[in-house]
């Protein structure tokens, strides 16, 4: 069993959220501690072999690669997110590394100043998400009944699509109602609520303002970003802030 683990964080992070959101599922304790990923602290530098978050602080040990993490969590904990059969187990992860492929995908797309990389990048996504609308079941998880650690990749996915609605239409989504219930499904479950903090909306448009990408210039929409209900959510979730560099 796991005994109160650390998460080292960064909070618009979605393979941290990924591993969060298995560490819920799971029911185990563990506390977030956040690290400034453009002023990365030496303890984070000498702990972390390829300089990224999330690690998992096990006693002594620490352990990095997100999909790492949730196998090593899979495997010593009890409720297995992992189908038993080990095909359906093998097909799980091919579709967990399509998850990060699309993840690699929606970094160029957030960042690029390059108008004709977004569009390629958003042709890109649309048809992996095409490929991912056939593979899905019939709900209202990524197998069917039981939630399994695909559904974890994939939350973090869609928790950028809820920000980017807000800006324009990019059309990646569109059509593909199977899609449409699962991304609605993963935003009710309360792992994936609380693998973000609940300004993550207002971080994510700061960080691409910061970015000042070709994304922003596909403006149809002024995003309205803070409501009387999200101003108080920032302020109760600053007041529950967890463990900081
Ligand atoms: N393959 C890694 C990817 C993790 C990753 O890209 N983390 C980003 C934040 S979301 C990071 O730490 N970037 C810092 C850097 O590259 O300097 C995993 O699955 O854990």
């Amino acid at each position: 069993m796991l005994d109160n683990p650390t998460l080292v964080s960064f909070d618009l992070c979605p393979y941290v959220q990924r591993a969060a959101i298995v560490l819920g599922e799971k029911g185990v304790p563990f506390t977030r501690r956040d690290v400034d990923l453009s002023a990365k602290p030496d303890w984070f530098t000498r702990v972390s072999p390829l300089g990224k978050v999330p690690l998992l602080v096990v006693g002594d040990d620490v352990l990095f690669e997100s999909s790492v993490i949730v196998e090593y969590i899979e495997e010593v904990t009890d409720a297995p997110l992992h189908p038993s059969d080990p095909l359906t187990r093998a097909r799980h992860r091919a579709w967990m590394e399509f998850g990060s492929s699309i993840l690699a995908d929606i970094w160029v797309l957030e960042t690029t100043r390059d108008t004709a990389a977004l569009d390629q990048k958003i042709a890109t996504l649309r048809d992996k998400f095409l490929r991912l609308e056939a593979a899905l079941s019939d709900g209202p998880w990524f197998a069917g009944a039981e939630f399994s650690v695909v559904d974890a990749v994939y939350a973090p996915v869609f928790r950028y699509f809820d920000v980017f609605d807000r800006i324009t239409d990019l059309g990646i989504l569109t059509d593909l109602p199977k899609l449409a219930a699962w991304r609605n499904a993963l935003a009710a479950r309360p792992s994936v609520i609380a693998a973000a903090r609940a300004d993550y909306p207002e971080l994510l448009h700061s960080f691409l303002r910061r970015h000042d990408g070709a994304l922003l210039r596909r403006v149809k929409k002024r995003p309205s970003f803070r409501s009387a209900k999200s101003n108080r959510e920032v302020r109760r979730n600053k007041s529950m802030l967890i463990v900081t560099s």
